[in-house]
């Protein structure tokens, strides 16, 4: 087990009172002044890496709040816990492990070692081994149980083990095989499976099961669904789940009693985080959807942005300046969540894979020397693609009254060009990052004769940030690089506040807690229930309701 990591409580830290000091003084400078007195804002306050263009300009902040902050990364220590990171020491103090998804996407020939062993070649006899399947299955030389070549993926998995492969088929549909459809089980809910299967042909299905574990319930009993789905109509030979299970998971043990043959397996290690791990054989779907070739190509853009955050300076580090904005606003001036906008319909699930991503990562109350953390820490992340959410949502973000910083994201190129549609989509996110820093004034709206009494519901308050990414394409591997800058960010926030974003005992507890309750809502005889008043009730009641049909 690694040593405590003892760091003085944030708020005592001369640091963090600089901060906090700058914070009041700059209460009363508005981005329309920062960028009224400094023409080169624009061009100046950005930064460049893997492949993204940030600008941070319309951010609340100087030339001094940024050298505050990277002065509080320096106490705080983070560069040297992104080395340890690197290094493969067991940073995720509390289950004891290395955290490596960097070594997910390390070039062959890198050397990365766990406890004296250099484990880039084994990742890459699994890419290999993916590569040849996908291979297989892509061309129609691997064949269902009656001959026919498979033509539907169905993932199966939950969390970790679902969201980073949906949302990657979804950003990357545009490389994707048309010929092949992909669904997506997650849910236990019945209604899931049954929606996702209820149009394919169970000779021509392949099913993948997602599960590190490999004990988690709601994949277990989709899986379970699954083979019964299949076996029934394949005419009930157990031998059909070869050709139509295979199992991506870190349990041989589980995965050969579930009756997968190990050979149909794909491994992955215990140093890979399930939100950290779409781009681990868990991302297998995106692999038969746009490619071994493809995956590689995503799997660069990861590593572009991981050697971007190992080597580039402080001052121009993507990763590094979006952590220390988000500290800023979170803890500076308690802004309680971000939304990321991402102005492209392929990124609709990359907000939800973020929600995972960041707050299971940084959604933690102690810090790594066993004590209670002493400031807020991971934000709730939230977001729609642009520009749907500017007909809904925006209005709070224009004149609400909370503080709400957004990471606009946007591409130079169309995928798919329609006549001036790309324009069109891009004038809108960038004419919302200018109303939102310069707002709209009383004095605006008087000249063009607003009435008096009106102004006050029409004035927009401006100084709202926001950061601008850009990209010249969404590509697999400007898609790579995205995540890995939030992977990054998320570091980079969870090492200022000295938490661990690698853990998840929330989650494990959901996970034990709907075992007893199934045990009760299933029991023949009426169970004795010893849970709060309002649970017992309810669990009769839908008893009651079970038994009468209702
Ligand atoms: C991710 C979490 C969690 C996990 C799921 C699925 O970091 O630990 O979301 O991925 O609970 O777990 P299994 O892959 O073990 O089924």
């Amino acid at each position: 087990m690694s040593a405590p990591v003892h760091l003085p409580p944030l708020r005592a830290t001369p640091e963090w009172g600089a901060l906090a000091a700058h914070q009041r003084a700059l209460r009363d400078v508005t981005l329309r002044q920062l960028f009224a007195t400094d023409p080169g804002r624009g061009t100046r306050l950005v930064a460049e890496g893997a492949g993204l263009y940030l600008d941070y300009s319309k951010n609340l902040v100087t030339d001094e709040t940024l050298r505050l902050l990277q002065e509080l990364a320096r106490a705080r220590g983070v560069l040297a816990r992104r080395d340890a990171m690197f290094r493969g020491d067991r940073i995720n103090r509390t289950e004891d492990r290395a955290v490596l998804h960097v070594a997910l996407r390390a070039p062959r020939g890198t050397q990365i070692s766990v406890d004296g062993r250099n484990i880039v070649p084994e990742v890459h006899e699994v890419l290999d081994r993916m590569a040849a399947f996908a291979d297989r299955v892509r061309s129609g030389t691997w064949r269902g149980h009656s001959g026919k070549p498979l033509r539907n993926i169905v993932s199966i998995g939950i969390g970790g083990s679902d969201l980073g492969p949906v949302m990657a088929y979804e950003a990357l549909r545009f490389y994707s095989r048309r010929d092949m459809r992909f669904r997506f089980v997650s849910n236990v809910d019945p209604a899931d499976f049954v929606e996702a299967t209820h149009d394919l042909d169970a000779a021509e299905t392949l099913f993948i099961v997602c599960s590190k574990t490999f004990t988690t319930l709601e994949t277990l009993a989709n899986a379970h669904a699954a083979r019964e789905w299949c076996l029934a109509a394949l005419g009930g030979d157990a031998a059909a789940v070869a050709k139509h299970f295979v199992a991506i998971s870190t349990n041989a043990a589980e995965v050969a009693r579930f009756g997968i043959d190990t050979a149909n397996m794909f491994g992955f290690w215990d140093w890979v985080g399930g939100r950290y791990s779409m781009d681990s054989a868990i991302g297998l779907s995106t692999m038969l959807a746009i490619g071994p070739d493809g995956f590689r190509e995503m799997l660069a853009g990861f590593h572009a942005m991981d050697e971007h955050f190992r080597t580039a300076p402080a001052g121009g580090n993507l990763p590094l300046l979006m952590g220390l904005l988000a500290v800023w606003y979170n803890n500076f001036f308690g802004a309680q969540t971000v939304a990321v906008l991402p102005y492209s319909r392929y990124l609709k699930r990359f907000p939800a894979y973020l929600q995972q991503l960041t707050m299971e990562s940084n959604g933690k109350q102690a810090t790594l020397a066993n004590e209670a953390v002493d400031v807020q820490t991971g934000p709730v992340y939230w977001g729609e693609p642009g520009t749907d959410g500017q007909h809904s949502f925006y209005q709070l973000i224009h004149q609400g009254t909370r503080l709400i910083p957004c990471d606009f994201i946007g591409f130079e190129q169309a995928l798919t060009p329609l006549g001036g549609q790309h324009e069109l989509l891009m004038a809108n996110l960038l004419a919302q990052t200018e109303a939102l820093a310069s707002g709209r004034t009383a004095d605006q709206l008087r000249a063009e004769n607003t009435p008096d009494w009106l102004v006050p519901h029409r004035v927009c308050p401006g100084n709202r940030p926001t950061n601008t990414i850009l990209a010249g394409r969404l590509t697999p591997g400007t898609l790579g690089a995205l995540v890995a800058l939030y992977e990054h960010s998320v570091f980079t926030q969870g090492a200022v506040w000295n938490i661990n974003s690698f853990d998840q005992w929330g989650v494990e507890l959901g996970k034990q807690l709907a075992r007893k309750v199934t045990a009760e809502l299933q029991a023949r005889d009426e169970p004795e229930l010893h849970h709060d008043s309002s649970t017992n009730a309810l669990i009769r009641r839908y008893r009651a309701a079970r038994r009468s049909g209702g």
